[in-house]
């Protein structure tokens, strides 16, 4: 059985995490599958968005902390550098939109590889754990970076120290995610947001995900100059001269992404 499924359909790159015994924590082999994954979600043609969601019950209960005490395991000090933090790095340098649709408990790096998609919703039964700090660790896979920018330091200071459960209603009202659905709802209508997101000028989300990543270190004029250079760049696509043709022709635009 594959660690993660990846099913392309209509311009979406569907990927399931896929240890449901283990609420999908990571092992190396499927952190390695991931990697692969979304590399060759950086070069699909057509491919317009990325859906990322948890098989069974769980998204992702983060680090197999069977794996960590493994002797035959990768060690300590391979999980950050060889797992972790190249998937991390991928999901934001994709130049696609990239959707975390989290359908039950996140915990760990399975929390933080949430929070480092590029929009975040949940299943009204989902929770979110920074479960760092229960075992002794601190969190990481970017948690210490996007978190306190997400929710201000003073939140993801408690939330990481007491790892909290923090319920996805909670989650939501603290702008740690984009919303929540009823569990009933939870798989259409986030797979709704990737279809609308699919069919968008795909382009204009790749340099709004750009300008709002270089945002993190820039003052105001450095980002004013880069909202000016990615505005040439998104004026210069054909979704562009589609937009603004189908405004004055009074009709739904057909965005192609190119
Ligand atoms: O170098 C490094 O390692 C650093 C990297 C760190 C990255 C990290 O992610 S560290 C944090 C690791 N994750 C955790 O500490 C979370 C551990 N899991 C839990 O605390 C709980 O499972 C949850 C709160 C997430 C969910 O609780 P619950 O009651 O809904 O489920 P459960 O019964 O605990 O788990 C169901 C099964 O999944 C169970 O297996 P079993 O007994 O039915 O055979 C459980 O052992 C397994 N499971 C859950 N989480 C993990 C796991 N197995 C291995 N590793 C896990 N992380």
């Amino acid at each position: 059985m594959n660690s993660v499924l990846f099913e392309l359909k209509d311009g979406i790159a569907f990927i399931t995490l896929n240890r449901p015994d283990k609420l999908n924590a990571f092992n190396r082999e499927m952190a390695l599958l991931l990697q692969n994954i979304l590399d060759e979600c950086a070069d699909l043609p057509g491919l317009r968005c990325i859906y990322i969601t948890g098989a069974g019950k769980g998204f992702s209960a983060g680090q197999d902390l069977a794996e960590v005490v493994d002797p035959n395991g990768p060690g300590m000090e391979r999980i950050l550098q060889e797992h972790y933090n190249p998937i991390v790095a991928r999901i934001r340098s994709l130049n696609k939109p990239v959707v975390a649709a989290v359908n039950g408990v996140a915990a760990g790096a399975g929390a933080n590889i949430a929070l480092a998609c590029d929009i975040v919703v949940a299943g009204e039964s989902a929770s979110f754990i920074q479960a760092f700090s229960r075992i002794g660790l601190i969190p990481d896979s970017g948690g210490t970076w996007h978190l306190p920018r997400l929710i201000g330091w003073q939140k993801a200071s408690a939330i990481m120290m007491l790892a909290d459960k923090i319920s996805a209603n909670e989650a939501e009202r603290m702008g740690m995610i984009y919303k929540v659905f009823s569990d009933a709802d939870f798989e259409s209508s986030s797979k709704k947001i990737a279809e609308t997101l699919a069919a968008m000028p795909t382009m204009a989300l790749a340099y709004i995900k750009e300008a709002l990543t270089n945002s993190a270190g820039n003052d105001l004029e450095s980002q004013l100059s880069t909202e000016d250079e990615l505005q040439q760049k998104a004026a210069a696509t054909e979704d562009f001269k589609e937009g603004v043709k189908a405004f004055l022709e009074k009709r739904s635009p057909v965005f192609t992404g190119n």
